[in-house]
């Protein structure tokens, strides 16, 4: 799907900084083009609009409705210029996104990350070896046209600003070429 306005999926292991990356994007693109875009932390809009059947108590997290999820962003993805920050990507259509962009980091970033933000040990393990084994890098790239996925390594404060500027250069040059 061809929009004027690109959608773009920030997507990546929890830890590697979607967030942080999307918030940047958000602010620069809302200043070079008013009201234009809009950023979704789906997983806040998960359990806002309670897009799940079942909260898995092990992990403290909601199993997100995929149908559920689909239907609630349908509309905002036909008129364009959502940024969506989530970390699981291979039940949205193929369709949806003009550009994805997969954040990386190591282990130790993750594991310094996660801690921080309060995760018990058994979530971290878990988002770990997630990122270890390439979990959400294989999702996307099944899911995905390769050509409209930027992989970027998120360590280090300067990687952000890089990935920041490589970001807004490509969101830029497909406004103007559509
Ligand atoms: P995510 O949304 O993928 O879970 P986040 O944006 O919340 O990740 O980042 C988690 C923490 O790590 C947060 O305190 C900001 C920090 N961080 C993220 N990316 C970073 C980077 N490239 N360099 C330094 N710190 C980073």
């Amino acid at each position: 799907m061809e929009s004027k306005f690109p959608n773009i999926l920030i997507t990546g292991t929890p830890g590697t900084g979607k967030t942080t990356l999307s918030r940047l994007l958000e602010d620069q693109l809302s200043q070079e083009y008013p009201g234009k875009f809009t950023l979704i932390g789906l997983s806040k809009m998960i359990v806002d609009q309670m897009l799940f059947k079942n909260w898995n108590k092990d992990f403290d997290v909601p199993e997100f409705d995929e149908d559920m999820v689909c239907d609630a962003l349908e509309p905002r993805i036909q008129q364009g210029g959502l940024i969506i920050d989530f970390h699981s990507c291979g039940f949205f259509p193929r369709d949806w996104f003009d550009i994805i962009i997969l954040l990386r980091a190591t282990n130790t970033n993750i594991y310094d990350r996660l801690i921080e933000r309060g995760f018990p040990e058994k979530k971290i393990t878990e988002n770990i070896e997630a990122e270890i084994f390439n979990v959400v890098h294989d999702e996307v790239y099944e899911s995905f046209d390769p050509s409209i996925i930027i992989s970027q390594n998120s360590n280090t404060v300067d990687e952000m600003q890089a990935n920041l500027e490589q970001a807004l250069q490509i969101i830029r040059q497909k406004i103007i070429s559509c």
